[in-house]
């Protein structure tokens, strides 16, 4: 039966009908509201009072996650069943940050030892670049960690290292390359010693084009400065589940950090592709990371739907995007360290949900992942949120902040988080025209001054941003997603999208080095003649 036959969805398609209270009338009928509509788990508050939602919205999407078995869902994928069924594969990222002793089964095997292990070797290998004992080829020790992979080898590292800055050892500099653009590698590498830096080439299956593209530049810019192919090995390591094509690169395999196929890249930033991470701010810090998320794993499991976080903000954001007509939803954290947030939920999200199939393989018809955009306050407040507030498109935002600040400069924070409590009270209850007019506003000015409000927030709230809060809350998302997906019966864990355009661009490579060898359609050869003419 398709979704949208549900007797649960068609009573959320009847509720639609009726639910068009305004959030103004909504706050004004209801002095608990604020009150009744939060949540808490693992350091995180969340108030979702600035919804279009009811009591009663919420008990109909919660009947939905139901009908939809949500919680054998969640229980399957914590056991390690096969869950992404067109690879085959477990999904079980949340083995990664596992902090109990319970064995967790894949193929009959306990993967947790194996886990630990590289875990164990990771804090080996941090402790040895971080106290200098890991030298280079000339005797120097490491000063420069240079990331190189992409997508979910770039993305989760990035923005953790990002968000962790504060807690980083500041005489290590840890640059990231991903981009096939030359430019990227050039620029990362301009002013560094060859002899003191380090190249992590992080890659889950080691043939990825742009990651081994740069890791290639990379060897032959070491080896243009330091002469001699035995440094390679004192000077780059990998992360992959490819032991054959690490070696085959000249990457001793002792140098080698194992993951394993049932860590999909966008949810490998608990494997050994966060090395760089944990290099950048330690052994502790990242395993600090590691507790924040499985906190949240923990809560996710075990919390009953109603108490439930990662599955009511799933709800409120299906609610926004199915029956409201959302087409996307903007991240949006106030604090700068979480610059790179969004970014990475544009991936986690868009990657995973982005799908017009359903598991068995039939067309969906209804709206599945949405846009997933932000940037950091305040800067877009000075940017994209005119959209937000007088725009004709549906945003549901999600504000991020912190009470303590991690930097503490004068007033700063004050204003900071001044201006998101502001932001959410301006989207959620806008201002009359009549308030307006109340102000002496010229009458043709009133319509342009008015803001009709009415539009949907979550306020996410946390004592600061730390190791603990940050895996939390990147596990919060992580859950949402997966709720979401399973209440649109699409497989959140594979990634076909993609490959099209690959296998496109090795063919148009080939006409690009060596013209005349392949077909291409008009438009294309087109572009190609200019190309040629432009050059
Ligand atoms: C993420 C995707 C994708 C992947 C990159 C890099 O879930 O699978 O973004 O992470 O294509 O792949 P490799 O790690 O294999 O180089």
């Amino acid at each position: 039966m398709q979704l949208t036959d549900y007797p649960e969805w068609q009573a959320l398609v009847d509720h639609t009908q009726v639910a068009t209270d305004n959030l103004v009338t909504l706050f004004e009928n209801d002095s608990n509201r604020a009150q009744d509509m939060n949540l808490q788990a693992a350091g995180l508050f969340v108030d979702y009072s600035k919804n279009r939602i009811t009591a009663e919205t919420l008990t109909l999407l919660q009947d939905l996650a139901r009908a939809r078995n949500i919680e054998a869902a969640t229980t399957a994928m914590f056991a390690g069943e096969k869950i992404n069924t067109t690879e085959n594969r477990a999904v079980l990222h949340t083995a990664l940050r596992y902090q109990g002793s319970e064995p967790i089964v894949v193929d009959e095997q306990d993967v947790l030892p194996e886990v630990r292990d590289v875990l164990r070797r990771m804090g080996e290998f941090s402790d040895n670049i971080r106290s200098g004992s890991w030298t280079g080829y000339t005797g120097k020790p490491i000063k420069n960690i240079i990331n190189i992979g992409i997508g979910g080898s770039d993305l989760g590292p990035v923005m953790a290292y990002e968000a962790l800055k504060h807690y980083s050892d500041r005489s290590i500099s840890v640059k990231f390359v991903s981009n096939i653009d030359g430019t990227h590698f050039t620029e990362a590498v301009r002013e560094l010693d060859a002899a003191e830096t380090l190249f992590i080439v992080a890659s889950k299956t080691f043939t990825t084009d742009e990651t081994m593209t740069n890791a290639s530049s990379a060897r032959a810019w070491l080896l243009a400065a330091l002469r001699d192919e035995s440094a390679v090995a004192k000077h780059f390591v990998a992360v992959s589940t490819n032991n054959e094509k690490v070696s085959e690169f000249g990457i001793d395999t002792a140098n080698m950090f194992g993951f394993w196929d049932w860590v999909g890249g966008r949810y490998s930033l608990c494997s050994a592709i966060g090395l760089s991470v944990m290099v950048a701010i330690g052994r502790d810090n990242f395993q600090a990371m590691l507790e924040g998320f499985y906190a949240m794993d923990e809560h996710f499991r075990t919390a009953p739907i109603e108490e439930n976080l990662p599955v009511t903000l799933a709800l409120i954001s299906l609610w926004n995007l199915n029956f409201l007509g959302a087409q996307s939803e903007a991240i949006l954290p106030y604090d700068q360290y979480l610059n790179r947030f969004a970014a990475y939920f544009q991936q986690g999200n868009m990657e995973s949900n982005g799908k017009s199939v359903t598991k068995a393989g039939e067309p969906v018809s209804y709206q599945t992942g949405p846009v997933i955009w932000g940037e950091p306050g305040t800067n877009g407040q000075h940017a994209f949120y005119q959209l937000l507030h007088q725009g004709t498109l549906l945003v549901p935002c999600d504000f991020i902040g912190f009470a303590k600040p991690l930097n503490e400069l004068g007033q700063h924070h004050s204003k900071l988080t001044a201006n998101l409590l502001a932001q959410t009270k301006a989207l959620a209850f806008g201002k009359t025209a009549d308030t307006v007019r109340s102000e002496g506003v010229a009458e043709d000015l009133v319509a342009h001054k008015t803001f009709v409000g009415n539009h949907p927030s979550n306020t996410i709230i946390a004592k600061q941003l730390t190791p603990q809060t940050l895996g939390a809350l990147t596990a919060l998302y992580e859950h949402k997603i997966f709720v979401q997906g399973v209440i649109w019966d699409i497989n959140s864990f594979d990634q076909w999208g993609v490959e099209l355009g690959k296998v496109l661009a090795t063919d148009i490579f080939k006409e690009l080095t060596n013209p005349g060898t392949t077909q291409q359609d008009q438009s294309t050869n087109l572009l190609l003649s200019k190309l040629r003419e432009l050059k």
